[in-house]
């Protein structure tokens, strides 16, 4: 991974979104180097509905999909600007299969079948924030792991495990380092299931990025 030095106008930086380069400021202003070392690195998945920065589209429902509601333009209280993501599970099990999940995929509908994959291997990890409606819902994310014709260079896929949300914005990571990112064209995944989550669930996703 790159790494690169923070300096002056690091505030500034931070206000608007990018990182400004330099080194005299450590000795003025107190702070290390490794404090300020930060990485150059992001590719987003999701940021804002309008952004056209996104990577990947939430194309690939699995499972129960008939229980599935995405909105991917929820402004009902987003972490970070004017949108995040909203899932609804519904825990019926239309399709009989008693779970459900959603890969996000490059391009849409994209199971291997397509040359599609990112080099991501500037990344070293992949960094999301979620919440519950409630606090209680539990849920797995993953990357890579889509095989096919042309299958993801991540296999088997790196999750998270089931995690439980709470009702508050909190961030999560998945530590990819080391791994082999150089062809990924299932950059996101969620899961649920009816075992985990009996009434349903309703989830909220924001600022989902590699970095
Ligand atoms: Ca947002």
């Amino acid at each position: 991974m790159k790494k690169i030095l923070v300096s002056t106008l690091l505030l500034l930086g931070l206000i608007f979104g990018g990182v400004v380069l330099g080194e005299e400021v450590f000795a003025q202003e107190g702070w290390s180097e490794e404090e300020w070392e930060v990485s150059t690195y992001e590719f987003p998945v999701y940021t804002e509905i309008s952004s056209s920065n996104n990577h990947f589209v939430p194309s690939g429902w699995m499972g129960d999909y008939g229980d599935i509601v995405i909105n991917e333009s929820c402004s009902e209280n987003p972490h970070r600007g004017e949108s995040c993501i909203k899932i609804i599970y519904t825990a019926k099990a239309t399709q009989g299969n008693r779970w459900a999940g959603i890969y996000w995929q490059n391009p849409a509908n994209n199971w291997g079948m397509i040359n599609g994959g990112f080099d991501l291997s500037g990344a070293t990890k992949l960094t999301f924030w979620a919440k519950g409606a409630k606090g209680g819902e539990r849920v797995e994310f993953k990357v890579g792991g889509i095989s096919g014709k042309y299958s993801d260079s991540l296999q088997p896929p790196v999750s998270t495990g089931i995690i439980v949300l709470t009702n508050e914005w909190t961030p999560y990571n998945i530590d990819l380092e080391g791994k082999d990112l150089s062809y990924i064209s299932g950059g996101f995944c969620w899961v649920t299931s009816m075992r985990d989550n009996p009434e349903g669930c309703e989830i909220y996703l924001d600022d989902i990025k590699f970095e």
